[in-house]
């Protein structure tokens, strides 16, 4: 415990010495999301962390998420640097939707609008007309569609199925997933409703159309968030990344958050609602991050690269704003 509150003091000191500031998932440890809030950095969704990230005035960013949360603030904001607590946080998205395999997808459909999902990497990004998270993702959906759009989704089916459900869109898929929300189980998900016939389940959209069937709110980390506050329900049963608990009883202290069941049909479950690359970003890792040259921790993308891949992601922060 002396080494943790020491390592802390540590790193807030860096902050300061090194003009930098710290931007959080949601998912990360609680106690980064803590020390991100005491220093005046953020804890937020991968929307708010790029928008906070691109407007920050320190010229260190120390993003703890994972690799194209980095990649996302260094193409909004080349002129920082933007240091990762480790270069190998991926995402599961990310592996499964390789550049030029999902190049030669779009080109053999060449009429149809490019729409992806934030958790990619740049150079896939570059090949989108337009880049989403999930908190936007239905908006601009409904926007391409009321415009006569056909759309292709990546990577994520599930995010996929359920946006083009809910608009109606024309939407050629991408078979990603994530490998946390993925593991959900609506048959377990059944049982514990019945035992916690009042809680309130909420549903991230990554997750299965069975799980989120079972919703009493479906959306983004930020909106479940919201619903959580703002539902009457004293009890919630949470199909997320248990990373969100943090703010959830920060916000309503009172209320009872339980994790939904992971992993169907008797299979033990592998992430066990918490992503292993999120749970890379430890406070030894932000310290190594902060206190070295750099190396192993530097987000750097190629200038041509990011040129293209800055058109859809200003895109979609423009019609955000
Ligand atoms: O699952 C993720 O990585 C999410 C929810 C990212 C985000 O949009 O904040
Ligand atoms: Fe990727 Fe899922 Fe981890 Fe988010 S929680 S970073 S989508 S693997």
């Amino acid at each position: 415990a002396a080494r943790k509150s020491e390592l802390r003091d540590e790193i807030k000191q860096l902050l300061k010495d090194k003009n930098a500031v710290l931007v959080a998932h949601y998912y990360t440890d609680p106690e980064i999301q803590a020390l991100a809030e005491e220093t005046g950095g953020c804890v937020a969704d991968s929307l708010e962390m790029a928008r906070f990230g691109r407007d920050a005035d320190q010229q260190t960013l120390i993003v703890a998420g994972v690799r194209f949360m980095g990649e996302t603030a260094k193409i909004l904001s080349p002129e920082k640097t933007v240091l990762m607590p480790t270069l190998e946080a991926t995402c599961s998205l990310d592996i499964g939707c390789p550049a030029k395999e999902f190049t030669e997808f779009c080109d053999a459909h060449p009429d149809h609008t490019v729409v992806v999902y934030a958790n990619t990497s740049a150079a896939v990004k570059a090949r989108a007309d337009w880049v989403v998270t999930s908190s936007i993702a239905l908006e601009i959906v409904e926007h391409l569609d009321q415009q006569g759009k056909q759309i292709i989704w990546g990577p994520d089916r599930h995010l996929g199925a359920y946006i083009a459900k809910q608009t109606g869109a024309d939407m050629l898929m991408w078979q990603g997933e994530c490998i946390v929300h993925d593991e959900f189980s609506a048959q377990k998900l059944r049982d514990m409703k019945a035992i916690y016939p009042d809680a309130a389940v909420l549903v991230h959209p990554e997750s299965p159309a069975s799980v989120v069937e079972l919703a009493d709110a479906v959306g983004s980390t930020s909106q479940l968030i919201k619903a959580s506050q703002e539902l009457p329900n004293e009890t919630f049963i949470v199909a997320t990344d248990k990373g969100i608990f943090y703010k959830m009883q920060q916000q309503a202290p009172h209320k009872n958050f339980i994790e939904a069941p992971t992993g169907g049909n008797g299979a033990t479950c592998k992430s066990c609602a918490h992503c292993p690359w999120m749970a890379m970003n430890g406070m030894q890792a932000i310290h190594n991050a902060l206190s070295g040259n750099g190396k192993g921790h530097e987000i750097s993308v190629d200038d041509q690269l990011r040129q293209k891949a800055l058109v859809p992601l200003d895109r979609m922060l423009g019609f955000a704003e």
